[in-house]
């Protein structure tokens, strides 16, 4: 026996840009992985718990199940810097739910710098779609880089905006180094199917000890301009 046995919840960060559809892909998830996994949710939104209602409302988990933290003006600062609250949140829904395969925490939307620290979770998915353009995997930054799983998201909408998933797919797959890369759309059942495969194997992972929690790496320096009428910076190294 080892002499520390891994905790048998996989606590799993889905980070990304604003409206990528994070919120839909922990629905689709929830749907599909409820009948075979205890699952609970936290979201955290910048000023509202709108994350947990639209949930909620999706039915896919009983209500209990999803707990929005509020950040306030820096969602990375929740999920990296000061993540006492998620850590909270997350350790209370296990205790509360015990035993709990998946936690799925998702980060509030937030430019392409936002990751999640490992002390918080024990992987991540960072998730880009094809609307937002399809040059953006190629722009780089941790999340892209280095999470366990990039999801180019929404591949049906590819048509309506002039992105060829594939190619997107594929610029990824040169940022990461041949790091894992997924397409997705949730009325693609493959699709859904192939991202439900990868949260299974990790699991597995998990609880064997393979798999050890990396941290894709520091946000880049950045600034809010006018979030709450004032700007202010951040220089990458958790302060600010
Ligand atoms: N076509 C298509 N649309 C999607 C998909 N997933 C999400 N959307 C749409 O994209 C929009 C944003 O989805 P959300 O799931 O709210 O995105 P989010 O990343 O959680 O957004 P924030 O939490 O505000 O950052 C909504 O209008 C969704 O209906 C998908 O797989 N396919
Ligand atoms: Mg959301």
């Amino acid at each position: 026996m080892p002499e520390t046995t891994p905790r048998p919840t996989l606590r799993l960060g889905i980070a990304g840009p604003v409206g990528t559809g994070k919120s839909s892909l922990i629905a689709t998830l929830c749907r599909a992985l409820a009948p075979e996994l205890s699952i609970a949710v936290v979201t955290n939104d910048i000023y509202t718990d709108e994350d947990a209602r639209f949930l909620r409302a999706a039915g896919v988990l009983a209500d209990e199940r999803i707990h929005a933290v509020e950040t306030g003006a820096c969602p990375h600062t929740a999920i990296r810097d000061d993540i006492t609250a998620n850590l909270d949140a997350v350790e209370d829904m296990e205790s509360r739910f015990a035993p709990l395969d998946l936690v799925l925490v998702e980060s509030g939307g937030d430019n392409l710098t936002a990751t999640f620290s490992p002390a918080l979770i024990d992987a991540q998915i960072f998730c880009l779609d094809v609307a937002g353009g399809g040059d953006v995997a190629r722009k780089g930054g941790p999340g892209i880089a280095n999470a366990d799983l990039l999801l180019v998201n929404k591949t049906r909408l590819g048509p309506h905006v002039g992105v060829d998933p594939q190619s997107m797919v594929a610029d990824a797959t040169v940022a990461r180094s041949g790091g894992p890369v997924l397409a997705h759309d949730r009325d693609d059942a493959d699709s859904v199917a192939a991202v439900c495969d990868w949260v299974r194997a990790t699991l597995r992972a998990h609880r064997t000890g393979a798999h050890v929690p990396q941290d894709p790496g520091p946000m880049a320096p950045h600034s809010h301009d006018h979030e709450h009428g004032h700007g202010h910076q951040h220089d990458g190294a958790g302060r600010g």
